[in-house]
C-alpha cells in the first residue's frame, strides 16, 4: 500500500503506469478493474480467512485522477454476495453500492461496470455494504488525487485501520442481539476495560446518562495498521528532515481510534479528504469511517518513529515505524494505557478551507439517535427499518440535521451522496469542517448542514456495523422538485 515518490519514479520508467494510466486519454476509455475475494491472512499467528479487495496493480483498493471518470469494473470472485459503496464519493444514486437502494448484490461470478463523474478527490475507501462483511476486512482505501504533480512533492503513505476478531460476526451480532444486558457477551481479553461487561440493562432510550463508559461492544483479538499488528508492523522509509502525508482512514468496524504521533508534531491538514486550516498537535481523534490527513516533518536527526492507532476503552493499540535510513527499529508493545473516549475536543477547532455558497438554511431537522437497550435494537427517530425514510428533502434545499444523541454509545453518523458542514457542537456555532462523517457522543448534540444537490433515496447511518445491522440506518428520500 505504499505509495512513495521512490516508487512512482521506478513506476514511470515501466510500460503500466498504473496509478496515471487513466491520465493518458486512450487508457482512460479501460475500466479500472477491481476484485472481491477471500484471502488468508495471518494474525497472532493464526491464519484466518477474510476479504480482499485488490485494484489493477494487485494491491489493495484504487489510486485515481480527479480529471478521470470514475470507471471501474467490479467482479465478484469471492463464494459470497456483495456489494461495494464508494465512501467519500458523490455518484449517481444508482451507483452508490447499497443494496436496494442501489442496486441488487452482485452474485458468486457477478461483475458489474461503474461510471460517473468524480468530483471528489481527497483520501476516501470503499467497503461492502453488506451485511458484516467489513467486519471480514472487505474494504480498501480509495485514493483521488488532484494532480499526479502532487505525489513529487511529498512523500505519501496510506494506512488502513481495521479491528480483528476470528469469530464469526454473525455470531457476535447475535450475542449482542441476543439479550441478557450485557452488548459485550462474549469472553473479555487482556487489555480492555471491565466497562464492557457492565451490566446496562437500565440505559434503553433516554436512560444513558452516567453509562458514558460503554465504549465498545466488542472485544477484538487484534487491531491492525495495513493489515498488521505491532508484533510486525509495517515499517516505512523516510528521509531525515523530509516531510510525510499520512493517509489514515478508519475501516474498523466497531472502533472509534486515536492517532498517536508520540515525539513527532503532525498537521492534520484534511478531514475525510476535505482540506481544513492546519491544526498541529501530536494526538488525534479519528471516528470510524472517518479519514485524516496528515502532514509529518521528520527530524533532521532521524530515527525511527511509531505512530500508534490507540481504539477507544482498550489498552490494545496498533501502529507503524517512520524509520530513516539505519536507524534502530525497536519493537513497540501492543498494549499501553487504556485510551479515554473519542471525543470533539479537536472536531471545534476544524476549519474547512473550501466555503459553501452563502445561503440561510430552508428547514432544520431533528434527528434522535434512540435506543440500545438489553435488545440492542438501535433506531433513528425510534425508527429501526433499515430503509424507512428520516425526512424527505426537494432538490435544492439547504438542511441542517441536528443529531441529538441519546443513546449510552457514541455514534459515527454516514450520509450518503452528500458531503455535510459540522455547523455546531451543541450550542457552540463553528464554521466547520466538511465531511461525510462526524460523530456524536453520548448524550450531546452536533448539527450539520447540506445542500440537497444529489436526487435519490440516500442512506443515512451509524457506521458502527452493529448499530448500523441492529437498526440504526435509514433513507433521506428526495421528492421531486418544487
Ligand atoms: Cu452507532
Amino acid at each position: 500500500m505504499q505509495f512513495s515518490r521512490r516508487t512512482v519514479i521506478a513506476g514511470l520508467t515501466g510500460a503500466a503506469v498504473l496509478p496515471f494510466a487513466a491520465s493518458s486519454p486512450v487508457v482512460a476509455q479501460v475500466p479500472h478493474q477491481l476484485r472481491v475475494a477471500k484471502r488468508t491472512l495471518e494474525v497472532n499467528g493464526k491464519a484466518a480467512s477474510v476479504y480482499g479487495l485488490t485494484g489493477p496493480d494487485g494491491k489493495p483498493g484504487l489510486n485515481l485522477l480527479l480529471q478521470d471518470p470514475f470507471k471501474v469494473n467490479l467482479r465478484n470472485d469471492s463464494d459470497a454476495e456483495t456489494l461495494i459503496h464508494w465512501h467519500g464519493l458523490t455518484p449517481p444514486i444508482e451507483q452508490d453500492g447499497v443494496p436496494m437502494l442501489s442496486q441488487d448484490p452482485l452474485k458468486p461470478g457477478q461483475f458489474y461496470d461503474y461510471d460517473f463523474v468524480n468530483r471528489r478527490a481527497g483520501t476516501h475507501w470503499m467497503h461492502s455494504h453488506v451485511g458484516l462483511q467489513e467486519q471480514q476486512l472487505l474494504a480498501a482505501p480509495l485514493i483521488v488525487r488532484e494532480t499526479a504533480e502532487a505525489l513529487f512533492d511529498t512523500q505519501e503513505h496510506v494506512v488502513l485501520l481495521h479491528d480483528f476478531t476470528f469469530r464469526d460476526p454473525q455470531e457476535i451480532l447475535a450475542e449482542l442481539t441476543g439479550g441478557g444486558g450485557a452488548h459485550a457477551g462474549h469472553a473479555m481479553t487482556p487489555g480492555d476495560t471491565n466497562m464492557a461487561t457492565m451490566d446496562h440493562s437500565k440505559m434503553g432510550g433516554m436512560g444513558g446518562a452516567g453509562m458514558a463508559g460503554m465504549l465498545n461492544d466488542v472485544a477484538y483479538d487484534a487491531y491492525l495498521a495495513n493489515d498488521r499488528t505491532l508484533d510486525d508492523p509495517e515499517v516505512v522509509a523516510v528521509e531525515k528532515g523530509g516531510v510525510l502525508r499520512l493517509r489514515i482512514i478508519n475501516g474498523a468496524a466497531a472502533s472509534n481510534m486515536w492517532i498517536d504521533l508520540g515525539g513527532l508534531e503532525g498537521e492534520l491538514i484534511a478531514v475525510d479528504g476535505n482540506a481544513i486550516v492546519p491544526v498541529a498537535d501530536k494526538i488525534f481523534p479519528l471516528a470510524i469511517a472517518q479519514r485524516a490527513d496528515l502532514r509529518i516533518r521528520i527530524p533532521k536527526d532521524g530515527g525511527a518513529f511509531p505512530v500508534l492507532f490507540r481504539p477507544e476503552g482498550t489498552a490494545r493499540q496498533t501502529g507503524i515505524i517512520l524509520a530513516t535510513a539505519g536507524a534502530g527499529v525497536a519493537r513497540v508493545s501492543g498494549e499501553g494505557d487504556v485510551a479515554p473516549a473519542v471525543d470533539l475536543v479537536q472536531e471545534l477547532k476544524y476549519r474547512s478551507v473550501a466555503k459553501l455558497p452563502n445561503e440561510p438554511v430552508t428547514r432544520t431537522e431533528m434527528l434522535m439517535l434512540t435506543g440500545g437497550g438489553a435488545d440492542y435494537v438501535w433506531g433513528l427517530n425510534g425508527k429501526s427499518g433499515m430503509h424507512d425514510t428520516i425526512f424527505s428533502v426537494r432538490e435544492g434545499e439547504r438542511i441542517a440535521v441536528m443529531m441529538h444523541n441519546m443513546t449510552g454509545m457514541s455514534h459515527p453518523m454516514h450520509l450518503h451522496g452528500h458531503y455535510f458542514k459540522v455547523v455546531a457542537i451543541g450550542n457552540t456555532v463553528i464554521d466547520g469542517a466538511l465531511r461525510d462523517v462526524v460523530l456524536v457522543p453520548p448524550m450531546q448534540t452536533v448539527t450539520v448542514m447540506f445542500d440537497a444537490d444529489n436526487p435519490g433515496t440516500w442512506a443515512f447511518h451509524c457506521h458502527h456495523a452493529y448499530h448500523m445491522n441492529s437498526g440504526m440506518m435509514g433513507t433521506i428520500a428526495y421528492t421531486s422538485a418544487a
